[in-house]
């Protein structure tokens, strides 16, 4: 029987300023170190012609109606689908700095009745489901101490308030299977040393010889 090992789709979440992408640098890092296949990503991925439209948006420079601004979101994710899987198969550990999750919560977290976190989850069903989703928690107190908010459009307390509590609804609806929640509220290296043992943990598992799951 072969035993082929895919890569794994890794993702790391969580709110504004709570470390994603320090952690994700550090991810990638340590599993180039361990000798792995890394390919880095992030969403929005800015530099394809949806991405520069989301980056308009986020910026204040243009406006979108909310719903059509969820699919921008979502297209910009599927347009790289092709390429997540395709390094997957060829054994390369895919790690993403954001992903569906903010995609969904960050939409639903405008409060529209015809937004609700379960239609805004649609578009995404069928893009590449993450081995592991590592969500980044930190208070709204903790995150302001980190610099405090920029300009991009959803840097507003309320909006971060609302975007907390959608992240939790969302790990119960999706029973929690595949987010693990990691308190990112304490030192760089002590949250590094937490999350890397759940990536190592994941390496070493037997359903990296399995297919990706839809
Ligand atoms: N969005 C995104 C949607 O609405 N829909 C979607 O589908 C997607 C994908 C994108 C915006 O778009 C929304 C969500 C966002 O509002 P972005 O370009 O991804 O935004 O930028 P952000 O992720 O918002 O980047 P952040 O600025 O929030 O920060 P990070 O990546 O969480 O944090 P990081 O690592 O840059 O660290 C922030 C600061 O804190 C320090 C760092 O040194 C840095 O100064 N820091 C710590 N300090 C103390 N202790 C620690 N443990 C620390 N970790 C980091
Ligand atoms: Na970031």
């Amino acid at each position: 029987m072969s035993t082929h090992r895919r890569g794994a789709l890794i993702v790391i979440e969580g709110l504004d300023r709570a470390g994603k992408s320090t952690q994700h640098a550090r991810v990638c890092q340590n599993l180039r170190n361990q000798g792995h296949r890394v390919k880095s990503m992030r969403f929005p991925d800015r530099t394809t012609p949806i991405g520069e439209s989301i980056g308009a948006y986020l910026r204040g420079e243009s406006q979108q109606e909310d719903h059509v601004i969820h699919l921008l979101f979502s297209a910009n994710r599927w347009e790289a689908a092709a390429s997540i899987r395709t390094a997957i198969e060829d054994g390369t550990t895919v790690v993403i700095d954001r992903y569906y999750y903010s995609g969904i919560v960050y939409s639903a977290a405008k409060g529209r009745d015809d937004l609700s976190l379960r239609w805004a989850r649609e578009p995404e069903v069928g893009l590449p489901r993450p081995d592991l989703c590592l969500f980044l928690d930190v208070s709204p107190e903790v995150a302001a101490r980190r610099g405090g908010f920029g300009n991009e459009k959803y840097e507003t307390s309320v909006m971060q308030k609302r975007v907390r509590e959608l992240f939790y609804e969302l790990v119960q609806l999706r029973d929690g299977e595949d987010i693990e929640i990691v308190d990112a509220g304490r030192g760089i290296e002590v949250v590094e040393r937490d999350i890397m043992e759940k990536v190592v943990r994941l390496m070493a598992h037997t359903k990296l010889t399995r297919h990706l799951r839809i």
